[in-house]
């Protein structure tokens, strides 16, 4: 038995919630209220000492037998574990699983972040906003969208080609609330348009409901 402990709003439990559901596998959902400091109980600080989303737990007969935290670590850990449908390229090709990986840390370390700043400030009266936290947001978002358009380039439908993979499970969630939010993106950017269009059909993300 699986189960995620996880925030339904964090974007790297949602992250873990597109892999789990692309692979088909069953879990519980168990809520950490971080509205509530649920992250500092007892009872999750043995499950993650960092106090974070998303922890996965596999248990057997009641037991606990695996605690995997970290939503890239999960992912590695589903992947190694329930290998069909692969997230990641071919293992005879590191060069491109290598790039995915790239990819997928790049939604995590500066996608992720700068969205999550940008849709903050634009949610804050005109007047209260951070004027250089808001400029410095928005050109780290402007430059994963060049980026991203750069990667689609040539017809890709996913970031890996015709393979749904672990980096656009990433980068999922912030596209689509940026997107929900009213933030634009670039006429200019078609390839991006057309994969953000395709990200919000897809069975696994479309089931995450709100971001
Ligand atoms: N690198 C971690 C980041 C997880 C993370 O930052 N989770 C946030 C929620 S989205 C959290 O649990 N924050 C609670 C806290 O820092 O106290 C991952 O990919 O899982």
């Amino acid at each position: 038995m699986l189960k995620l402990y996880d925030y339904p709003q964090c974007p790297y439990g949602q992250k873990t919630r597109i892999v789990l559901a692309e692979k088909q596998l069953d879990y519980e959902f168990e809520l950490v209220d971080l509205r509530n400091n649920g992250q500092h109980s007892p009872e999750f600080a043995m499950l993650n000492p960092l106090h974070k989303v998303p922890v996965l737990v596999e248990e057997y007969d009641g037991e606990i037998e695996m605690v995997v935290q970290d939503s890239t670590i999960i992912n590695e850990y589903l992947e190694d574990e329930y290998p069909e449908p692969a997230l990641l390229p071919r293992a005879d090709d590191s060069a491109a699983r290598a790039r995915i990986r790239e990819l997928e840390d790049h939604a995590d370390q500066l996608f992720v972040l700068a969205a999550g700043t940008l849709i903050a400030e634009h949610a804050k009266p005109a007047e209260t906003r951070d004027p250089e936290r808001l400029r410095r947001a928005k050109e780290e978002v402007d430059k994963t969208f060049r980026r991203l358009e750069d990667e689609l380039e040539g017809g890709r439908i996913w970031l890996g080609g015709d393979q749904f993979t672990i980096a656009d499970a990433a980068f999922a969630p912030r596209l689509l609330l940026l997107s929900q939010r009213g933030v634009e993106l670039p006429a200019s950017m078609p390839q991006l348009r057309g994969y953000v269009d395709r990200l919000s059909k897809r069975e696994s993300i479309r089931r995450l409901g709100a971001f």
